[in-house]
């Protein structure tokens, strides 16, 4: 993607796309890290072929998966994916040694078996890891191959729960206490630095020549935040986001992360943010779930595109739900029996067709989210008064109107692309195209077409909410 910015508008240009599912290597699953790094270089050759004058250059992507290398800087083998089996049960065991509030006390960060600090201790007794001499998260991966620059963004590093969330250096002490090596982790360095130039092999073989590498927000979910086009003057901090895609991160942005022990036992995490900012939200399965449906029908010949799938939901009827956040729809083999399987076990009518299973995960996903917003406002004691949906998710105008429902609380969608325009943004703030972060989500505001959804039936989705409470306890 190129961003051009012309001091009061940012627009966005995609020069290629591509898919980053995982593979599977023996029985684990991986991410083929060499081919996206090989689609890299051909968008940059595209952009350098059609002589645009680049700034710079930043990369983002998720979070908490890492790539070692040794003594010679190589590769010891693809990375794994977050949602591979090895990190099943880990919690339990990790626990066994720290107890859970000493884990949050010092990293701030959720409780999930996809994060760093789990892969780690599953990783623990490894050759790999043995032999590992730097660990680089997958954005800083892709940093060092285009400028030589080993380091760990902070945005990304917080994600990985092996961080200290007050000194914002690594918690070693932790480390050491749960037997994971950890002298191989990077520096961190924050969002927005100048890594240097584009190495010359790269700019050589790209063409692109003399441009500079700045981080920006590496994870993609801040870089999304970073985008929010909220009007700060109308709603003060008294908003709150849902990062909508194959996750969905809800939450709000505050100045301090919330430690106590209400904000752990609701298993809220505090994900580091731009301009000393804090990202308070909580993962929600999200759009996975209906990503892997579509699959599932695809492959018993039931082939329609999201579109189609959205229309069959909007046309049908639903009073079925499930708890997204079920360890059973982290990656099963076929979503749709995972679901079915679900609502079976609950004691809950099965969907007649295709489209009231999507309108089941759909409306589930709506009253969680205002499950999780409903959390933050007590921890936090603002209260919320829009939603801003960013990402591919707000570009469903029925699931938009589903959280206006089932939360009470205007919702705002859009960009679609919000996670490109807080990177770009962040790398245009330090080329002094903008001051602050207010700024570039004035610009960002500006610059895209905004949807806005009221609240309807609100007495229909209390008692929705209230049925999923009684028969769901998602915590
Ligand atoms: C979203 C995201 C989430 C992170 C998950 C796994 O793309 O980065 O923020 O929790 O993916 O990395």
């Amino acid at each position: 993607m190129v961003g051009a910015f012309d001091g009061n508008h940012i627009v966005l240009d995609e020069k290629h796309r591509f898919e980053t599912g995982g593979v599977k290597v023996d029985q684990t699953l991986r991410w083929d890290v060499n081919l996206f790094w090989s689609h890299i270089c051909q968008g940059l050759k595209r952009v350098a072929a059609e002589n645009i004058d680049v700034s710079s250059v930043g990369v983002d992507t998720w979070a908490v998966d890492y790539v070692l290398l040794d003594a010679q800087d190589q590769m010891l083998g693809l990375p794994y994916h977050y949602r591979d089996q090895r990190n099943v049960g880990t919690l339990a065991k990790i626990t066994k040694t720290l107890s859970r509030g000493e884990i949050y006390s010092r990293t701030g960060i959720q409780f999930m078996e996809i994060n760093t600090l789990c892969q780690l201790f599953a990783a623990s007794q490894t050759e790999a890891l043995a032999n590992a001499h730097c660990l680089l998260t997958i954005p800083d991966f892709f940093h060092w191959k285009l400028s030589g620059f080993k380091g760990i963004e902070f945005t990304n590093a917080t994600t990985t729960q092996c961080l200290d969330v007050e000194q914002r250096t690594w918690a070693h002490s932790m480390l050491d206490s749960l037997g994971i090596p950890n002298k191989m982790f990077a520096d961190v360095y924050e969002p927005g630095k100048n890594l240097g130039r584009l190495s010359s092999d790269v700019a050589e073989m790209t063409g692109l020549g003399d441009v500079s590498v700045v981080a920006p927000a590496s994870h993609d979910t801040g870089s999304a935040v970073a985008a929010v086009p909220v009007d700060a003057k109308k709603y003060g901090n008294r908003w709150g986001y849902i990062s909508s895609g194959t996750w969905s991160l809800v939450g709000i942005e505050t100045l301090q992360p919330i430690l106590t022990e209400e904000a752990r036992a609701a298993n809220i995490t505090n994900e580091g943010g731009v301009e000393g900012t804090w990202r308070v939200l909580k993962n929600v399965m999200g759009l996975w779930i209906v990503q892997r449906t579509k699959q599932a029908f695809a492959d018993r010949n039931f082939d329609r595109n999201y579109a189609e799938l959205t229309q069959l939901a909007a046309a049908a009827a639903n009073d079925s739900f499930i708890d997204p956040d079920h360890a059973g729809f982290l990656n099963p083999a076929n979503m749709e029996t995972a679901v079915t399987d679900f609502l079976k076990q609950s004691g809950q009518r099965l969907p007649e067709n295709e489209g009231g299973l999507i309108r089941c995960v759909l409306e589930s996903l709506a009253i969680r989210y205002g499950e999780v917003l409903a959390q933050l406002q007590r921890l936090s004691g603002t209260s919320i008064e829009v939603v801003h949906v960013v990402g591919g998710g707000s570009k469903n105008a029925l699931l938009n109107q589903l959280i206006a429902n089932a939360t009470g609380i205007l919702v705002i969608a859009g960009p679609g692309e919000a996670t490109v325009l807080g990177n770009v943004m962040v790398q245009c703030k330090t080329a002094g195209g903008v001051g602050s972060l207010a700024e570039m989500r004035e610009v960002i505001r500006n610059s895209s077409t905004l949807e806005v959804f009221e609240p309807q039936d609100r007495a229909l989705w209390q008692q929705k909410t209230a049925r999923f409470e009684s028969l769901l306890a998602c915590g």
